[in-house]
């Protein structure tokens, strides 16, 4: 991060070129609308296009940074990553789960294009992430590997998304307050911490951190994509749908166990800046420039969407 600039201006001009570098690799990487089956492949540009905040990639950059990767070998995973974050959305929003009809201030993929081809352009995403890691050039075949292996193990079951997808549905209707914290804690760390703390990994990876350093981004990761989640929570019964770019109180309508239904919002507000204090102190063990991952914690906590 340059020295002259206020840490705030700086997380903004550095998120600026993440999604700057993370949308010409995604144009470049996801067939034009042009190339047969048009439907498909409009219909992966229509959620991926869609205003996304970048945060995943941008962890990739902003821990890759901190050990010195270059950008350029940071940005197929960065977009990779993006590519499943993006079809776990489709795929959320889809009848059978959350059944949304708004996503990224947009009509989801399925009320756009259908639910046959919101299921396949979800599906198509997956499949191509995993094909930009194993050809990305950039990076060794060992390295690859090991990030396939780990991005795959964050995306599926048992401790990844898609587990966290189903604890989530599972727990859907019954009495929140009941759900013990530790299990929301679970629910929160497979559904959204798993794929941020793949995310952080594979820049440290990328990057050549030691075995140390990587154990101190774990922490931080860990930290983050909890922040991550009690801020989406707090979100959902604090903005407006039109700030948010997605349906504000669904979580309530929905009955879901969250931190404001078993804290309250302002004990969670609390409870939210001592995990980002958390995740900035696990950055201490490392002797790097942190400053934009001290930056991007307190980003996740202050967003407004
Ligand atoms: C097989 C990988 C896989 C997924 C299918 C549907 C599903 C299983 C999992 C759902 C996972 C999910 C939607 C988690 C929610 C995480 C979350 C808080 C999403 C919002 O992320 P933001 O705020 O969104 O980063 P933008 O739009 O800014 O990118």
């Amino acid at each position: 991060m340059a020295d002259n600039l206020h840490p705030m201006t700086a997380i903004s001009e550095f998120m600026r070129q993440v999604r700057d570098d993370v949308d010409a690799s995604l144009d470049l990487l996801v067939p034009t609308a042009g190339v047969r089956p048009k439907r498909l492949h409009e219909a992966i540009r229509w959620s991926l296009f869609a205003g996304g905040k970048r945060i995943r990639p941008a962890i990739v950059y902003a821990v890759g940074g901190a050990f010195g990767a270059e950008r350029k070998s940071l940005g197929p995973s960065a977009a990779a990553i993006e590519m499943i974050h993006t079809f776990s959305l489709i795929h959320d929003d889809l009848p059978a789960m959350d059944d949304d009809d708004l996503r990224r201030g947009r009509e989801t993929c399925h009320v756009k294009y259908g639910e046959a081809t919101a299921i396949l352009a979800g599906d198509a995403l997956q499949t191509l992430a995993f094909q930009v890691l194993a050809e990305d050039e950039g990076l060794t075949p060992e390295i690859r590997i090991q990030l396939i292996a780990d991005i795959a193990r964050a995306s599926g079951t048992p401790k990844g998304m898609v587990a966290g997808q189903q604890l989530d549905l599972a727990f859907e209707g019954q009495d929140p307050v009941r759900v013990p914290i530790k299990v929301l804690e679970l629910i929160h760390s497979r559904k959204t911490g798993a794929l941020i703390s793949a995310s952080a990994k594979a820049g440290a990876i990328i990057g050549g951190a030691l075995a140390d350093e990587l154990v101190a981004i774990e922490r931080y990761a860990s930290q983050i994509g909890l922040l991550f989640q009690v801020t989406d929570d707090l979100l959902d019964v604090t903005q407006a749908t039109e700030t948010l770019g997605k349906t504000a109180g669904k979580d309530i309508v929905a009955d879901k166990a969250t931190y404001p239904r078993h804290f309250g919002v302002d004990e969670t507000r609390k409870m939210a800046v001592a995990i980002r204090d958390e995740a900035c102190e696990a950055l201490a063990a490392i002797d790097r420039e942190t400053s934009l991952l001290v930056g991007l914690a307190h980003l996740i906590v202050d967003r407004t969407n």
